[in-house]
């Protein structure tokens, strides 16, 4: 069995720590422990309470995810050690020493208090692996703070921090330090005062108070089209908490829950959300890295460029606590850049998620620099200047001579080969590519890409300091794009060609959007900016890229996009709502014309399978040359990086749902329909479909 409790006597007081490292989850031997624990301490007449805590770094992170969907596991059950808890006479007090997730909160709501110290996030998070909280949590919470707040919490699955959590009313004490102590004179003093235990089973203000609130659930369920559009779980949470507004029965409400719960756990949703969970985490995981790889010690940064993107990656670093310095070789770009950062920090202060105080912390660790030989002593530099390799080199030339032994040495770029650049150094070693994607302050995807020469020490380095800077690290290798941008190309491309073919971009777009994503190729190109792409053309001297004419002549036509209200479609003044425009169509007939094509129609299913499966052949091609570690790897670059739907748990995990005979099928079928080279089937997945394997089995 996997974890377990310690049992000790403290006092009048029973203490259950939890020991499953690192982060405690509820796995099969910690709730027989806590079973365990709990009938001991119920047995024991000179035990008149019982204080539960974690060991290690958290009380408890909730269910263990390992066992969802695995066979069941043999001992107690959670609901047998909640029934424990909740039916005891003894006072249970929770000392909330770390993360209380799911789960966790669930355990803790069954105690009478609890204590919590002030670091110590707290949360339902079920909803971002496709469940809701079954084991009470949708009927405890809404009694204990009421359904909007209970509602707000969650369906966002939203962390809580301890401070915010006794204003809710969820914790009943904050601490700054030693919340065992505290909480085992917690329960001294209600067993000294002879105060009852409190069961939040019991409470029912709040909830009938809310059976006026007619509009609450109505109102919640407008929301989640726009903050959880296509998602299984949460319209599951919200039928929950109104069973717990509107039912008295606390027993006919958690009937309800059970039920939902199963729904959840059956659907596809949760198994592609608990694959994005591990994939995730698995990515940080590189063959050849050891823990005690010795790492470069990070205290300061710099980053070359104050454009959208050098701004963003220093903010990361300020939002991180670490000094930053920033340079721009145009001066008045690096002030342009300076007050762009501050008027982001200014509107997170304005929204309430950041205080003042904060963001003149922040502030004060991003120092512009006037020159690059000031970078010297910092540990690690970025260079985020724009994709141009010759003006890379030369910057990573003067680089080698300016930074001191033992720094590490990035390059921002998206796609460049970072060989070419590492070899501009004495250095290479210290080389490798930090793939931040814009805007870099939000986006959580990193790709630390990995030059020929990049040693283990530098990419350890710049994949703990990913996850220092609160990023989901994915290694690449050095190919052009690396993982993203390589796949996202074949996708722009067909979108591209079946708007030659006889597609509209509405249609493309509609069926993207259908799919989740938040916006189609074409809605994207628009926001973008089709003129970046035309101008980038001419300078080189013009594409022969049958894809680019269609953008070119909308260009041609000062058609560049939401910027100046007219691209693939058209704008309304102030809006960036995209009405489709006939005089775009005309254009993009007149074109097609001109290259032969003779139109036809497209299905729906046609469009998805041309947009996607370019990502699922490239995916293969990327692993089969080793470029991408994991096919879970690919998903978390697609998820975090490019909107891909989590729910549907990324394009090479989509791929394995399907079916990769099936996807196999098509492909050929557009290979054979073509006779486009860029439909070849990618050895890998022919291979997997021989063997009748999936993507999913080479990363088990
Ligand atoms: C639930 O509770 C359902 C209930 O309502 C009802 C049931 C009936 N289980 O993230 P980290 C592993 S659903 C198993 O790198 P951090 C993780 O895989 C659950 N394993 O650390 C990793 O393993 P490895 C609701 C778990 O400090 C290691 O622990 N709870 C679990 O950055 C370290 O994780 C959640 O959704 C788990 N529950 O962040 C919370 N949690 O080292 C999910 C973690 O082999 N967890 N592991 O790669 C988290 O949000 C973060 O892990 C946490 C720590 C904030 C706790």
């Amino acid at each position: 069995m996997k974890g377990t409790v310690h049992y000790e006597v403290r006092g009048q007081s029973a203490l259950l720590s939890i020991d499953n490292p690192p982060v405690n989850p509820l796995s099969s031997g910690v709730r027989q422990g806590l079973f365990d624990g709990m009938t001991q301490a119920l047995a024991d007449d000179a035990v008149k309470a019982v204080v539960i805590t974690g060991l290690n770094r958290a009380f408890i992170a909730g269910a263990d995810i390992s066992e969802f969907g695995a066979a069941a596991t043999a001992g107690a059950s959670l609901n047998d050690v909640l029934n424990l808890m909740e039916n005891s006479e003894k006072p249970v007090v929770a000392a909330i020493n770390g993360t209380a997730f799911g789960g966790g909160l669930e355990v803790a709501l069954c105690c009478d208090y609890r204590v919590a110290v002030r670091s110590a996030p707290v949360g339902l998070p079920e909803v971002k692996l496709g469940l809701l909280p079954g084991a009470g949590g949708t009927q405890r919470l809404p009694r204990l703070i009421g359904a909007e707040a209970a509602i707000g919490a969650i369906v966002s699955g939203s962390p809580i921090a301890a401070p915010d959590a006794l204003k809710l009313g969820i914790v009943d004490q904050v601490v700054d330090e030693d919340v065992v102590s505290a909480a085992l004179a917690f329960s001294d003093q209600i067993i000294d005062s002879g105060s009852p235990t409190r069961k939040i089973r019991n409470l029912t203000d709040k909830v009938i108070a809310d059976r006026e609130r007619q509009d609450l659930f109505v109102q919640a369920a407008a929301n989640l089209d726009q903050t959880h559009r296509g998602q299984f779980a949460p319209a599951q949470i919200l039928k929950c908490i109104e069973a717990a507004v509107y039912s008295d029965d606390f027993d006919a409400g958690m009937a309800v829950e059970r039920s939902c719960f199963g729904e959840c756990l059956a659907h596809p949703q949760r198994e592609a959300l608990i694959h994005i969970f591990f994939a995730e985490r698995a990515a940080n995981k590189i063959p050849g890295l050891s823990k005690e790889t010795p790492l470069i010690d990070i205290q300061s940064a710099a980053v070359i460029g104050a454009g959208t993107m050098g701004g963003g990656i220093a903010m990361c670093f300020a939002n991180a606590g670490i000094s930053v310095q920033i340079h721009d070789n145009d001066p008045e770009g690096l002030q342009r850049g300076l007050k762009v950062i501050e008027g982001n920090y200014a509107r997170t202060v304005a929204k309430g998620r950041l205080s003042q105080q904060a963001m003149d912390e922040r502030m004060a660790l991003i120092q512009p620099a006037a020159t690059l030989e000031a970078f010297g002593d910092a540990d690690v530099v970025i260079e985020a200047v724009y994709e141009n390799l010759d003006l890379k080199k030369e910057i990573f030339t003067k680089l080698d001579a300016i930074m001191k032994p033992g720094a590490l040495l990035a390059t921002n770029t998206s796609g460049l080969d970072v060989d070419a650049i590492a070899a501009c150094t004495s250095r290479p070693e210290f080389v490798c590519g930090m793939h931040f994607f814009s805007p870099a302050n939000v986006m959580r995807l990193l790709e630390v890409v990995r030059g020929e020469a990049s040693s283990p020490q530098t990419l350890g380095t710049a994949m703990a300091l990913g996850k220092r800077l609160g990023k989901v690290s994915v290694m690449a290798g050095n190919c052009p794009g690396f993982i993203g941008n390589r796949m996202i190309g074949g996708y722009s491309r067909q979108a591209n060609l079946m708007i030659l073919e006889g597609a509209t971009p509405e249609q493309v777009d509609s069926v993207i959007y259908q799919f989740g994503l938040a916006m189609g190729p074409f809605a994207m190109a628009d926001m973008v900016g089709l003129d970046l792409g035309w101008r980038a053309r001419k300078m080189q001297g013009g594409s022969n890229e049958i894809t680019a004419r269609i953008p070119d002549a909308l260009c041609e036509l000062d058609r560049y996009g939401q910027k100046n209200g007219l691209g693939y479609y058209r704008y309304e003044a102030g809006s960036r709502a995209p009405i489709p425009d006939p005089v775009s169509l005309e254009v993009i007939e007149r074109v097609s014309g001109d290259l032969g094509y003779k139109r036809k129609a497209f299905s729906d299913d046609e469009i998805l399978k041309r947009c996607i499966y370019p990502l699922v052949n490239i995916g293969a091609q990327l692993l089969d040359e080793g470029h991408a570690l994991r096919a879970g790897d690919i998903d978390t670059v697609y998820v975090n990086g490019y909107g891909f739907p989590s729910h549907i748990g990324g394009p090479m995990w989509f791929a394995d749902a399907q079916g990769l005979d099936q996807v196999l099928a098509d492909i050929r079928r557009f290979h054979e329909e073509t006779g486009d080279d860029a439909w070849k089937p990618a050895p890998l997945l022919e291979r997997l479909v021989a063997e009748g394997k999936s993507f999913a089995s080479l990363d088990a």
